[in-house]
């Protein structure tokens, strides 16, 4: 997908670096010296993520405290400038005939948006069309979007522990109102696993592209 890799790798440093300047200037410096370099957009997006999993680390560790919420903060807004810096040189797929309609969103009680986003960002790239609820959304929302869309796909999102509960409620609010088999549910997002997706009887997407794949064999195996 995309640019080569060059094999050269960053520094944990300079990506905590990058991701904790509140100025929000070196982001911008380091997506485009990445670019120039014709690194491919999903391999920064990876580089930045493992920053955020340091300072996450750095933040849970609550008896030696390296960062704080104004880290997470600030890592995050940085975070989403390089997507809007990266959206325009991911790869689209030339023959994009429409693939399906999906609704994505974050749960109730959830603000966490980045990986939804870089997994929104995956499958309009690859002709879907894409329907962004944002975050702390309602299960009577999902619900009623999937519906007025006739959407084929829900795709939800959580990074909380404590807001992944909330997809099964989402469920069954789809199956009270018979959409049941109608829309395929996929769910993704630190917070998530595989046998929970199994065990309320929906999809699990490790990352943005393995949802992309499952996306893909949902509307296929329609066809
Ligand atoms: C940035 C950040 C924030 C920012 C979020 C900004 C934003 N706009 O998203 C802000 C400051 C708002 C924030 C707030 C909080 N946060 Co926070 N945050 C983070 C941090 C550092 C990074 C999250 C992130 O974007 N990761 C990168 C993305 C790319 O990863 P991802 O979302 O998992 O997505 C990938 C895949 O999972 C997948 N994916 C994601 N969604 C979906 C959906 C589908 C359908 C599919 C198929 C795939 C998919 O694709 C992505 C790319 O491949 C994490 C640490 C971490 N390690 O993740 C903590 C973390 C998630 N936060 C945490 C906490 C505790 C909080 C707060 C409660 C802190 C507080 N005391 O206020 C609040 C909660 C607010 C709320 N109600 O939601 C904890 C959660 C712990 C837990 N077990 O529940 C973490 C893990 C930090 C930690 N280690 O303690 N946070």
């Amino acid at each position: 997908m995309g640019g080569e890799k060059t094999g050269e790798k960053v520094d944990l440093k300079k990506i905590l670096e990058v991701l904790l300047d509140f100025k929000g200037k070196k982001i911008r410096e380091f997506c485009q010296e990445r670019l120039s370099k014709n690194i491919d957009p999903y391999e920064i997006f990876n580089e930045l993520s493992l920053g955020l999993e340091e300072i996450g680390r750095g933040y849970e560790n609550k008896e030696f405290q390296r960062y704080f919420t104004s880290d997470l903060i600030v890592s995050g807004k940085n975070m989403k400038t390089a997507i809007e810096i990266l959206k325009p040189h991911i790869k689209k797929v030339e023959d994009a005939k429409r693939k399906g309609k999906v609704v994505v969103g974050t749960v109730k009680g959830d603000v966490h948006d980045i990986g939804k986003n870089i997994f929104a960002i995956t499958l309009e790239s690859n002709g879907f069309e894409v329907i962004d609820l944002g975050v702390d959304v309602d299960k009577k929302v999902f619900v009623e979007k999937v519906k007025e869309a006739n959407a084929d796909i829900l795709g939800m999102s959580a990074l909380l522990t404590t807001t992944v509960p909330y997809m099964e409620e989402v469920v069954r609010e789809l199956k009270k109102e018979g959409l049941n088999g109608k829309v395929k549910v996929i769910i993704g997002g630190r917070a998530t696993t595989e046998e929970f997706a199994k065990k309320i009887g929906v999809t699990y997407g490790k990352d943005s592209i393995d949802g992309l794949k499952k996306c893909l064999s949902f509307v296929e195996g329609e066809k």
